[in-house]
């Protein structure tokens, strides 16, 4: 008897049903695509099943950074469906967005005949070749007989150890044709690729040695931690309260720790606090969790934390003295290391210095009073920082997702938006890609059909992706898109105004559209704030509106963000809101229409 007679699982089908069936067998509820030519036989057979739903976007763009936003706000893999040449190609910024923020991404991309590959044919692309550098791993399917191991393989790779996206290119011939379909327990990937997820125990004991040791400690902590899924910020949790180390996170590991939490320092690096950069700048001991160094955190590299013995947990050993040399590297899951760190804490007895740490913590204290996230509020003109500090209020107890456009609003969402919660807080932060937050915003609030889902966003951004909204309003996806619009490329313009003399080059947004009108023009609601007294009047009015919503809110346009570190300086060279009122700053409050120049 062959395999097929004695395993019902294994059975014969044609790789476009075989692509359905892989989604099924990894749970797959949801997938974002957008069809053509080369993808017509996945797109029939999907068709003829219910399981799977699909989510039509508007742009391959939207459809990855909704499948990202769908994967951070649930800890499942996000899956895109695209076809072809422009399909694919449309698909390389979400792909490379999904590697920088460690997303898994499954991308399925049609591609044309096996025969006619390398001959010029219609909407013909090297779809590995220019994905590649942007994904984890990809694969041209040659064979509908390999077509299954690489589909089980493309999930496991993109879910296993440090997540991200991988990309099946499948020819049209191959979804034609009909093969051997074997489930996902049968296949070998696992044996494979195995990142190792559990730490090395004399490795952890030495970490909390040296903790336990310290007078300056902190913990640094990432992306990592959220990828590790909420087990590991309970245990983040539960080794702070028993340490009382304080704590710092980047912008992607914000709510692993909650911003309400008493040993919180609020986000480090470029727009990071002043007591969060300090204390990372004097600490003795620094336990990274699930961080990468990144350039936005370091600053200045020779100057980064010059007398701190390093402690670096990360699943991927490339991260490992890629940016900054450490004394103790650990490999593994950061859930399962911070357990091991709190058994081997227990077993071992120890306790911190607690005279020297409430000494730390004085120090910090007034660190903190020097107050960084200072602005003022009068008048009628909206500050940027109050409009998100009135939305966190107005929406805090409620399950609330926020995703962010990329710019100014998105480091006032990061400064002002308290996250008590992991995974509620979606951002581009290593590409930095404007035009990820609305269709974010999407994936989110199919995952999440009942939860209040707001896109922090920028004038500039939003139009990036504003087309996503008509797929919010075909799904019924009541998406809140809450513009802070200064009018401005925000963050451009306090670049130019900062570092280049104040020539604002190009970096007005002339021409806006009415956003109002264009809420209504794709089916949704509209609504324009322009005075702080309508304000909180205007959020209650759009979180009680079951519809998209496009909320058009009119803020200062000169505000700039503080604290900054300029670029290549080191943490305690950071510019705080009053140390730098050149004029134009000083009228920010003031200024509408065109910059005071
Ligand atoms: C305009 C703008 C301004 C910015 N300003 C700031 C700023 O002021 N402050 C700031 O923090 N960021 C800022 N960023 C974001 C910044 O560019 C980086 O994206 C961010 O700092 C990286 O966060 P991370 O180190 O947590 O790494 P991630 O990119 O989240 O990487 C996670 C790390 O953890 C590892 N990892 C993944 N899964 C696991 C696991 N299960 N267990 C263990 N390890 C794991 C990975 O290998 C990786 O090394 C800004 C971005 C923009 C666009
Ligand atoms: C796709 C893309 N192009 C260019 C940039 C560079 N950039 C970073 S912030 C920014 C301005 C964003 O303006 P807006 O969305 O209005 O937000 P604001 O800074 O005003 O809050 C630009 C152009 C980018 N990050 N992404």
């Amino acid at each position: 008897m062959d395999d097929m007679t004695t395993n019902p699982a294994i059975r014969k089908m044609t790789g476009a049903e075989m692509v359905v069936q892989a989604m099924k067998d990894h749970g797959v509820e949801h997938l974002f695509g957008y069809p053509g030519g080369a993808v017509l036989p996945i797109y029939d057979a999907l068709f003829q099943q219910d399981a799977v739903q699909h989510i039509l976007v508007r742009h391959e763009q939207g459809a990855g950074h909704a499948a990202e936003g769908y994967a951070r706000s649930t800890g499942k893999v996000g899956v895109m469906l695209v076809t072809s040449g422009p399909g694919a190609t449309n698909a390389v910024t979400p792909l490379q967005d999904a590697l920088m923020d460690s997303i898994p991404l499954v991308c399925i991309t049609g591609q044309v005949p096996t025969s006619l590959i390398g001959s010029d044919a219609f909407q013909e692309c090297d779809t590995v070749g220019i994905t590649r550098p942007c994904t984890k791993h990809n694969w041209l399917v040659k064979s509908v007989e390999d077509l299954a191991e690489i589909l089980h393989e493309a999930f496991h790779v993109a879910t296993s150890g440090r997540p991200g996206p991988v990309v099946v290119d499948i020819p049209k011939d191959v979804q034609f044709a009909t093969g051997t379909y074997t489930p996902p327990q049968m296949s070998r990937a696992a044996s494979r690729y195995h990142p190792r997820v559990d730490a090395d125990r004399a490795r952890v004991r030495a970490a909390v040695e040296l903790l336990a040791s310290a007078k300056r400690p902190v913990f640094y902590t990432g992306g990592g931690v959220i990828n590790s899924g909420p087990e590991a910020s309970r245990l983040l949790r539960e080794f702070v309260a028993r340490t009382g180390i304080p704590v710092t996170s980047t912008l992607m590991g914000l709510g692993a720790y909650p911003a309400s939490g008493e040993n919180w320092l609020g986000m480090l690096g470029m727009h990071g606090t002043y007591e969060a950069n300090l204390a990372m700048h004097d600490c003795d001991v620094m336990m990274c969790l699930g961080a990468r160094f990144d350039d936005r955190i370091t600053g200045r590299l020779d100057a980064f934390s010059p007398n701190s013995r390093k402690v670096h947990v990360d699943i991927d050993p490339s991260s490992i003295n890629k940016n900054v040399r450490v004394d103790l590297p650990i490999i593994g899951d950061v859930g399962h290391v911070l357990k091991a760190m709190l058994e081997a804490w227990n077993e071992l007895g120890l306790t911190m210095d607690t005279g020297a740490l409430a000494e730390w913590k004085g120090q910090i204290a007034r660190w903190k009073a020097r107050n960084c996230l200072a602005y003022r509020q009068d008048g009628d003109i909206i500050m940027p920082q109050h409009a998100v500090k009135r939305l966190y209020e107005l929406t805090r107890d409620r399950k609330t997702y926020i995703t962010t456009e990329v710019g100014q609003h998105q480091m006032w969402a990061a400064q002002f938006y308290g996250f008590e919660e992991p995974n509620r807080w979606m951002t581009s932060g290593g590409l930095g890609t404007m035009g990820y937050g609305l269709p974010a915003a999407l994936g989110v609030q199919i995952a999440h059909p009942d939860a209040l889902v707001i896109d922090i966003a920028g004038d500039a951004s939003v139009q990036m992706t504003m087309q996503e909204m008509s797929a919010a309003v075909q799904y019924e996806a009541p998406i809140k898109i809450f513009i802070l619009n200064n009018q401005y490329m925000g963050m451009v313009r306090q670049w130019q105004q900062l570092l280049h003399g104040n020539r604002l080059s190009h970096s007005y947004s002339e021409a806006l559209p009415d956003f109002v009108k264009m809420a209504e023009a794709f089916g949704g609601v509209g609504l324009r704030v322009e005075k702080a007294g309508d304000l909180d009047g205007a959020i209650r009015e759009m979180i009680d509106i079951r519809r998209p919503v496009i909320f058009d809110c009119c803020v200062a346009n000169l505000a700039n963000c503080f604290p900054m570190i300029p670029s290549g300086r080191a943490h305690n060279e950071m510019l705080l809101p009053d140390e730098a009122t050149d004029e134009a700053v000083a009228n920010a409050i003031d200024a509408k229409g065109k910059a005071l120049v």
